[in-house]
């Protein structure tokens, strides 16, 4: 891949609004330009990364298999986001003055090294880069979008998990008086999702702080949040305060509200229909006519191997 970055690619004024967007835009060049093994992994993977001709920090863009990125305004208005409310059109105004300066976040566990990160060290530390990848809610709509992030797999490494660790839990903030949704007591808070340690250490799991090519709108889960591309969306945790390594499945939110409903697992599969609905199609958001869902969201070649010959019938 090539690691030169087009001058138009860093100069748009849209990244220079703030000390943070700024620094986030030096921490795309850094990453662009020294991280050369992170760009060869995204070369295996056949995905689009920073740098690439492709990029949409240019304007447009797509992802490996040619989708068009599903546009900003989509991005930023169509929301799930429980902690503000159950109306996807509304969490973008509820959720404007959330405040995520300064925040903290801790890792820790069974590691050797746990570790409390203030947003600059994050920045510092992990470089955000770009990544399109497609997201698909397991209520059937799905988008294309263009995260800037970093690898879990990289700040897992420097907690160093001890051989205790089988699973990673997230959690997310909870503070009710800023969060309206927190005080519907009909789901258990704070949000909590979780992985086996070797899904979050795959390469394509991601810790997303910013998108098209801007810090993370508080909508969509500022700002620090969990992508991972070839599982129902619902997995990936706004809003993030707690990465621990744990022994045990952790309990999760979804698997709490209706474990009959939502799995732990949650990889998109089309040969899974949700209790209430197929999942062998889905609405991109932005078009008119259904799309066939594929399986692990496109995604399987390079997943498919964490699950050997586990049912995945069985263990949704
Ligand atoms: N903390 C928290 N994280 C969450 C949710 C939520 O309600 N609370 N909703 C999930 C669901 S169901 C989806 S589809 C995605 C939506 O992400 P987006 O709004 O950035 O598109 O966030 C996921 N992460
Ligand atoms: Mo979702």
């Amino acid at each position: 891949m090539d690691p030169i970055i087009k001058t138009k690619e860093i100069t748009l004024e849209k990244v220079y609004y703030s000390r943070r967007k700024f620094l986030l835009s030096i921490g795309i060049s850094i990453a662009a330009a020294s991280a050369a093994s992170a760009c060869e992994r995204l070369d295996s993977l056949g995905l689009t990364e920073k740098g690439d001709s492709k990029s949409p920090l240019s304007g447009k863009g797509s992802d490996e298999l040619g989708n068009d990125l599903t546009s900003l305004k989509s991005v930023e208005n169509y929301n799930n986001y429980y902690e503000f409310t159950t109306d996807k059109e509304k969490v973008a105004a509820l959720s404007a003055n959330f405040k995520t300066e300064p925040w903290t976040l801790e890792v820790g566990g069974l590691v050797r090294s746990p570790k409390k990160y203030g947003l600059d060290d994050l920045e510092r530390l992990f470089p955000s880069r770009e990544r399109i990848y497609r997201m698909r809610c397991v209520e059937g709509w799905s988008m294309v979008i263009p995260w800037l992030g970093f690898p879990l797999t990289d700040l897992l490494k420097m907690a160093e998990p001890t051989s205790a660790a089988k699973y990673v839990k997230f959690t997310s903030i909870l503070d009710p008086e800023e969060m309206p949704g927190q005080k519907n007591p009909f789901y258990e808070w704070p949000y909590v999702e979780g992985m086996r340690l070797d899904e979050a250490m795959h390469d394509l799991t991601l810790i997303s702080t910013g998108l098209y090519g801007k810090t993370l709108p508080n909508q969509n889960g500022a700002p620090l949040r969990l992508v991972v591309p070839w599982k129902y969306g619902f997995k990936g945790a706004k809003a993030i305060v707690k990465i621990d390594l744990v022994k045990d499945m952790p309990r999760t939110f979804w698997v709490d509200t209706n474990a009959r409903e939502y799995g732990f697992f949650a990889n998109v599969n089309p040969d899974v229909p949700h209790p209430r609905w197929t999942q062998s199609t889905e609405r991109r958001i932005g078009e008119l006519r259904r799309r066939k869902t594929l399986p692990f969201n496109g995604y399987a070649d390079q997943v498919a191997g964490l699950y050997g010959s586990m049912d995945l019938k069985k263990f949704f």
